[in-house]
């Protein structure tokens, strides 16, 4: 109810409030750090795309998104997924009811629930996924950029290190008015107050571990190596995958 109430507002609020600047910190500690990155696809045909990098030190994330040819002067929810196959859906394959596009639910199989929301201030866990007046906007020509450094559970910075993440960048204007209404794609199946173009994904990517740059290990040539780790456990997550997309419906249909 909290959720749907605050996704509702936030389609009516101007977007000029909804822009806020992340703050930066740079008192970071010393220690290990990963970094991953991904080339960020677009779902849906709507030609988003961009890049994007996660720094992991500890239990405190960085996350950086450069994103162009998302739906101009929107917010855009942007979420770390994890528990799928750790993978992107690939095309419209994933569209299950044959409506003509992939919905949130219709790729967790692929990526997994929102572990991570990646709000512009507040809170970042996954019940601040519908929260879209702290969303990013992309401005008027369909660029978004993102930054912020915020702490997260162990569990989560465990595996998003495990190379398990995929960001996923949801916002659609299939009805292409400039807003996120009920005519372009219907009700969303994640919340029916919200329009489906609201939470349907435009964009993907799976932040795999970046190759060491500039930082000599010692340990040269292991950049390959967590490629076949990280099939198998792919395969082992399919059936939780399967699990946790009977979850969302039965949660679904309880909230109806
Ligand atoms: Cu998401």
């Amino acid at each position: 109810m909290h959720k749907a109430t605050a996704a509702t507002t936030a389609l009516a609020l101007p977007m000029g409030l909804v822009l806020a600047a992340a703050p930066a910190r740079a008192d970071a500690p010393a220690g290990d750090t990963t970094a991953l990155h991904t080339q960020i696809q677009p779902l849906n045909e709507h030609g988003a795309g961009g890049t994007s990098t996660v720094e992991l030190r500890g239990t405190r994330v960085t996350v950086q998104v450069h994103a162009t040819g998302l739906a101009p002067g929107l917010p855009h929810a942007q979420h770390l997924h994890i528990g799928g196959r750790n993978t992107c859906p690939s095309g419209m394959d994933s569209d299950e009811n044959g409506d003509g596009f992939v919905s949130t639910v219709e790729g967790m199989p692929s990526y997994g629930p929102e572990a991570v929301s990646l709000t512009t201030e507040g809170g970042t866990g996954a019940e601040h996924k519908l929260a879209l007046e702290h969303m990013a906007v992309a401005d008027e020509d369909g660029k978004l950029e993102y930054h912020r450094t915020f702490e997260v559970d162990e569990d989560v910075a465990e595996r998003i290190g495990d190379g398990e993440a995929v960001l996923v960048q949801r916002g659609i204007d299939a009805g292409g008015d400039g807003s996120y209404d009920f005519n372009g794609a219907g009700r969303s199946d994640l919340d029916e107050s919200v329009p489906a173009e609201a939470t349907h994904p435009a964009a993907c990517g799976s932040l795999t571990a970046a190759p060491e740059s500039g930082m000599d290990t010692g340990l040269g040539g292991t950049a390959g190596a967590p490629t076949a780790a990280m099939i198998g456990l792919g395969a082992a997550l399919v059936t939780v995958a399967g699990a946790v997309a009977v979850a969302g419906r039965q949660l679904l249909r309880a909230r109806t």
